[in-house]
């Protein structure tokens, strides 16, 4: 069958990439004369250069880390508030399966607007409707502002926004840059996205302006290919659009480190990891960086890239939890969607997913347990039936929080809650001082199958005394996951320590213990895999990669 498949990949994978493309372009395009233009633009997804906030505020706010046997962003540092955007919640995912071929870009000047609808759904007898927006500068001057009006022929409300300001205005909405995204260079694009409610299904726009002047709508046959229910709306019924097509790799992904349909629904026997044979597997992967933050990075042509390219067979998907991380009463919905998404995505992509629950500045896993069960009660239902989907209920439990007066009770309220839905999933659990504690787990487990304990380490920082400690406990019996780690220290930041990075990979390689990587995205920060300005996309070349992206690319292909 592995042997079938490969040869599958090869013949069909020129047709793979021409739906790919197809998939991350809109079917609407709009263009504006307002710079030089007058036709419409084929906007294609594969230049597409981070338009994400940069980290000014963040570089200044990373966790210090000045103490090796300590492990971790000190307490201060994890508990400072956030100073990442918070805006920039939105999904990047193009679920759309059909993106008719526009008109033939006639000149390659201009700005133009396209967008696409990727998702619908009913709230309380009303329409929402997710809309993702590309700006695209294609003249040869810098774009220094701008300012998009979009008629839907209806009344509408704003839901959500991200990388943009929208406001309402009657039967239409004007949606103005941010702060950070507004200058757009030539040959340039930035994204923008917003969900909106209407009395009617919204199923294409008919008028949009750009920066006063008309711009034309091409005919506009996309439908929405997804009916995903919001999180928040206890009510709403949850209809999963997702459908397995046939898989199509590059890489022939075999034995334990395999996709979901080869290896199935996962366990834990002893210490360790099994497939439905039995047979210990090996999950290898990376992890999103914060999606409030990268979103741009969590979409599934990046996850596929990888899954063919790195030989991965798991994407964790980490959504900071805390308020001061951008999880709140005006976000959570978009988040929680995105996350949504990115799993829809994995289940496509045959790949195993995790959803991280990225407790950090909150300390304490009891600090948002009400949001926690009704998320995983949200996410364990709507997934109960994909063997894709392990639950990571909280990342890494630090400062004050213990074992047994936090995590523990902690994980005894919410795992019940994910067994009820979906009984056979395996769950992630945080140890405290960072996911460190792994000890803390062995003395005092808890009572249920399928667990394993979160084990972290950043490879500048912790060396032969953490990994003493994983093998005692691993030989203890005390199943291990390495949900994240980095090449680098604790902060994120200083240098890789490759060799140390060797001693841990190969000893989970030997005891078969599964790892995450931190962080798919272009954030100037060592840990990164991508460089600064690389695509989101996938298809990195050496100089798109960071240091610390090439070792794990080449790791995971020659391991
Ligand atoms: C870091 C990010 C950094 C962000 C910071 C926020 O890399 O861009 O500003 O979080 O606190 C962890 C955490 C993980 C950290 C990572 C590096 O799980 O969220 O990401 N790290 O500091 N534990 C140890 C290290």
């Amino acid at each position: 069958m592995l042997k079938s498949k490969k040869i599958a990949a090869v013949l069909l994978s020129a047709a793979m990439l021409l739906t790919m493309t197809a998939c991350g372009s809109s079917s609407a395009e709009l263009s504006s004369d307002s710079i030089n233009s007058t036709s419409a633009s084929v906007v294609t997804d594969d230049t597409a250069s981070s338009s994400q906030p940069t980290e000014q505020g963040s570089q200044a706010t990373e966790p210090t880390q000045s103490q090796p046997q300590q492990t971790q962003p000190s307490d201060t540092a994890s508990t400072t508030a956030q100073t990442e955007p918070t805006e920039a919640v939105t999904s990047t995912q193009q679920t759309t399966t059909t993106a008719p071929q526009t008109s033939k870009p006639s000149e390659s000047t201009g700005v133009s607007v396209s967008y696409s609808i990727p998702s619908t759904w009913e709230e309380s007898g009303k329409h929402c409707t997710q809309i993702d927006f590309t700006v695209k500068n294609g003249s040869d001057k810098a774009l220094s502002g701008w300012s998009v009006e979009v008629s839907l022929g209806q009344q509408c409300e704003l839901m959500q926004q991200w990388n943009v300001s929208v406001t309402p205005n009657g039967n239409s909405f004007t949606a103005v840059n941010a702060e950070y995204n507004g200058e757009v260079a030539a040959g340039s694009e930035t994204t923008f996205g917003c969900i909106i409610k209407t009395p009617s299904a919204v199923t294409s726009i008919s008028s949009i302006t750009i920066n006063g002047k008309q711009a034309q709508v091409n005919n506009n046959t996309q439908k929405p290919s997804s009916t995903t229910a919001q999180t928040t709306a206890a009510t709403t019924k949850t209809t999963s659009s997702v459908s397995k097509p046939p898989v199509e790799e590059n890489i022939e992904h075999t034995g334990k480190y395999g996709l979901v349909s080869d290896i199935g629904q996962l366990s834990v026997k002893g210490p360790d990891l099994v497939g439905e044979d039995g047979a210990p597997v090996q999950l290898r992967g990376v992890s999103t960086h914060g999606i409030q933050w990268f979103p741009a990075f969590a979409n599934k042509q990046a996850f596929k890239y990888l899954r063919d390219n790195w030989n991965i067979n798991t994407i964790r998907i980490a959504m900071y939890s805390g308020a001061g991380e951008g999880y709140n009463d005006s976000t959570k919905a978009g988040l929680e969607k995105l996350v949504q998404d990115c799993v829809d995505a994995c289940i496509e992509l045959d790949m195993y997913v995790i959803i991280d629950w990225h407790l950090l500045g909150d300390q304490s896993p009891q600090v948002r347990k009400s949001d926690a069960l009704r998320f995983f009660d949200y996410m364990s239902k709507k997934y109960s039936k994909y063997p894709n989907v392990i639950y990571e209920i909280c990342n890494e439990p630090n400062g004050y929080a213990s074992w047994g007066g936090d995590v523990k009770p902690y994980a005894e309220e919410v795992i019940p809650v994910i067994r009820k839905n979906d009984p056979d999933s395996v769950v992630i659990v945080g140890t405290p001082t960072w996911s460190q504690d792994i000890d803390k787990a062995l003395a005092d487990p808890l009572k249920f199958d399928n667990v394993m304990y979160a084990l972290h380490y950043y490879a500048a920082t912790h060396g032969d005394w953490l990994r003493d400690r994983a093998k005692k406990c691993y030989n203890s019996g005390l199943p291990i996951f390495v949900s994240e780690f980095g090449n680098c220290d604790a902060s994120g930041g200083g240098s890789n320590n490759l060799s140390e990075a060797r001693k841990w990979l190969t000893m989970f390689d030997e005891l078969n213990i599964s790892y995450i990587n931190w962080a798919l995205s272009d954030k100037n920060e060592t840990c990164s895999i991508l460089a600064h300005g690389a695509s989101s996309k996938g298809g990195w070349t050496d100089s798109q990669l960071t240091e610390s992206g090439r070792f794990m690319r080449d790791w995971f292909l020659s391991h």
